[in-house]
């Protein structure tokens, strides 16, 4: 075996519920550690083999999908690669020191690693100094077995509640950008999506295109088949949008009926060929209403730019507006251009 490489690498260690041996010195395959994704992660950081060895059997037997690293570099690997939950890392070691370890660990972090420093400092000061470079909590060697378990669990707990608290955090921030009803962005969130495009717009030089959609006597539909039909046209308009909104586009439900897609990167006559194929798919559409074949249709107005003179988003969106009026006026289930801007 080359030991050489074997002891340069992380070596993943699996622990004894499963059936691989927990003693291999080699990196486990891919798959491998994949299968482990739900596992509750560990690095330990620790240029002694012996000391390695005393952890490895204090965490034997556990649920944990541990990797070992001999020296800082590899331990700021293993964290790049697999994102351990916990770091269990030693003060001295050849390259990076545990307490560098620390400081780079809590330097922008998405998920929070908890992190418990093993060493020999047993100075009060270096405790101190420990815990203010970001360890959560410090243990001296050598250690009981019994506690490194004990803590490895308080890490465990306090680890989850950020996680649960990171997850509900993210539900949060996409309730808030999402319409309840159709799923699809909110103004909100089409106005800060749209903001930044428009200023990377004006940079590099692409047209910008807003285009508001009004469903057309959508009142009748309501008024005739009820709430819950209007609300399902609704749905139905907006897989409409979805299906047909590129990656560097975005559609939204502003309010009641009316709807906004922001399009990037094509000239008029593209714009315009994007915006008729959504007339023609929802003109389409076949609706049962209350047993009844109903056909729906939509107006849109729009309105863009291009080069170095950026608009106001509100502007765009009036403009956008007036146009759409336009198309209400000359008829409905059609699309008018706001005037150029001199
Ligand atoms: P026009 O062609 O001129 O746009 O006529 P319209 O009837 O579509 O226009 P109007 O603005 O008079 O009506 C919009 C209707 O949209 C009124 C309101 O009852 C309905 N609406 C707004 N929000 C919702 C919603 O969330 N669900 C349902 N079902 N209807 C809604
Ligand atoms: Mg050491
Ligand atoms: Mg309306
Ligand atoms: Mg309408």
């Amino acid at each position: 075996m080359d030991t050489n490489k074997a002891h340069r690498k992380v070596q993943p260690v699996r622990t004894a519920r499963t059936p691989l041996s927990p003693r291999k010195a080699v990196p486990a395959p891919r798959d491998v550690l994949d299968a482990a994704a739900e596992q509750f992660k560990i690095v330990v950081a620790d240029d002694s083999p012996i000391y390695r060895k005393l952890v490895e059997n204090a965490l034997a037997d556990q649920d944990y999908c541990v990797l070992y690293a001999n020296n800082g570099r590899d331990a700021l690997d293993a964290l790049a690669e697999h994102q351990p939950s916990l770091v269990i890392t030693d003060w001295e070691m050849p390259d990076i020191t545990g307490i560098e370890l620390c400081k780079k660990i809590r330097q922008g972090q998405d998920a929070y690693t908890y992190i418990i420093l093993l060493t020999s400092n047993t100075e009060k000061d270096q405790v101190i100094q420990g815990l203010a470079a970001g360890a959560d909590d410090y243990l001296t060697k050598p250690f009981h077995a019994g506690e490194l378990l004990a803590r490895v669990g308080v890490g465990r707990r306090v680890s989850e509640l950020h996680r649960q608290i990171q997850a509900k955090n993210q539900l949060l921030q996409e309730l808030a950008l999402t319409d309840p009803l159709t799923g699809l962005p909110n103004r909100r969130a089409i106005e800060e999506w749209a903001k930044r495009e428009m200023s990377a717009a004006a940079r590099h030089g692409f047209a910008f295109w807003v285009a508001m959609a009004d469903l057309d006597h959508f009142k009748s539909i309501n008024d005739n088949y009820g709430h819950e039909a209007g609300d399902l046209v609704l749905k139905r308009f907006a897989d409409v949008l979805r299906a047909n909104t590129r990656s560097s586009n975005m559609s939204a439900r502003i309010g009641g009926e009316e709807f906004v897609l922001a399009i990037t990167h094509v000239d008029r006559p593209g714009i315009q060929i994007a915006i008729e194929r959504i007339r023609q798919r929802l003109e389409a559409e076949e609706f049962t209403l209350a047993g009844h074949a109903v056909r729906i249709t939509a107006s849109f107005g729009i309105a863009g730019f291009q080069g170095k003179n950026m608009p106001d988003l509100d502007q765009l969106v009036r403009r956008a507006d007036e146009a759409l009026y336009e198309a209400k006026h000359k008829g409905r289930n059609r699309f008018e251009f706001a005037p150029e801007l001199s």
